[in-house]
């Protein structure tokens, strides 16, 4: 099948869909200047795998060295504006009112692009918690009415309840996912009919299992993503490309006509 074609077909499965999930990952932001994950750090971090980074026990054995890297991509991301992915995927939604987005992103790219059902599995960089989550879980802290100044002092910043440190509200490995979000993602897409994957290595669980699970009942998978991935053997559609060049093609497809 041609490239047009293949984004017709898919455009017309989206269409007829019921219960559409489109789950998503860093490859989403990649075009709005935010790194993957999976792309090498930078700067004090070159010499560092952001696998090694993104661990309790980093935090635990060098919380200052791990939050700075946290702030440095907090700083990339507050400069950072939703790409046309983002976009056709919120438009996407207007259309398709029933559809979740999913997304293992934590940057807040797909709410500022206005996409309005967004489950956040790893969290998000724009809120910080507790590290011992001293109030229970989770213990958020605003860092802005702390005495603390990110400017002069060095990080991170204590836990103003218990005196220890305060961390980013993300999930780390060997975390377990925010209560209630990893339920609802497993729950819509053992119920989907479609699921659209767009820039995700689909390395990491549990997020990776989820096209899995909706593939095992009947669910057409539809893959976005410029390389093939660990999804890529289960999706019925794939479309290789970058999403804010393949998904306004995707959503000019469905609304043709209209
Ligand atoms: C484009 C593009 C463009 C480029 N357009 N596409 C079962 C088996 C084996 C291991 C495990 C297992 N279950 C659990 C584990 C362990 C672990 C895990 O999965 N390890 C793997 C590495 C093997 N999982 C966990 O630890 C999870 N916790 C857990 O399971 O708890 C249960 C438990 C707890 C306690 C006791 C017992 C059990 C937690 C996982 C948390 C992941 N968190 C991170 C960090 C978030 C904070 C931060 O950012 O710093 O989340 S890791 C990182 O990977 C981040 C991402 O959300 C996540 C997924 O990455 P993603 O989005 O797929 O990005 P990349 O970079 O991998 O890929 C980018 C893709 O985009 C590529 O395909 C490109 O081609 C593509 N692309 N440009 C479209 N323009």
């Amino acid at each position: 099948m041609s490239d047009d074609s293949l984004i017709r077909e898919a455009a017309r499965v989206l269409r007829g869909s019921q219960r559409l999930v489109i789950l998503t990952g860093a490859g989403v932001s990649k075009e709005s200047g935010i790194p993957t994950f999976r792309d090498a750090l930078e700067g004090l971090w070159e010499n560092y795998d952001a696998q090694q980074l993104a661990t309790p026990d980093a935090f635990r054995r060098n919380p200052r060295f791990v939050w700075d890297w946290y702030q440095h991509r907090r700083e990339m991301m507050a400069e950072a504006r939703p790409n046309p992915g983002h976009e056709a995927i919120a438009a996407l939604q207007n259309h398709l009112p029933q559809a979740v987005v999913v997304t293992q992103n934590i940057d807040g790219l797909h709410q500022m692009a206005g996409s309005q059902d967004v489950i956040e599995l790893h969290g998000s960089l724009r809120r910080n918690k507790c590290f011992d989550n001293c109030q229970g879980n989770p213990t958020l802290i605003n860092i802005h009415t702390l005495a603390w100044n990110p400017a002069t002092d060095d990080g991170p910043p204590p836990c103003p309840h218990c005196g220890g440190w305060v961390r980013p509200d993300v999930v780390w490995f060997h975390e377990t996912l925010p209560p209630g979000a990893l339920e609802r993602a497993h729950l819509l897409c053992a119920a989907a009919d479609v699921v659209l994957v767009i820039g995700t290595s689909g390395v990491v669980q549990p997020a990776a299992n989820l096209p899995f699970v909706a593939a095992r009942r009947n669910a057409t998978i539809i893959e976005v993503n410029p390389e093939l991935s660990q999804i890529t053997a289960i999706a019925r559609y794939y479309l290789p490309g970058p999403s804010g060049e393949i998904m306004p093609q995707v959503l000019a497809a469905m609304t043709d006509g209209e």
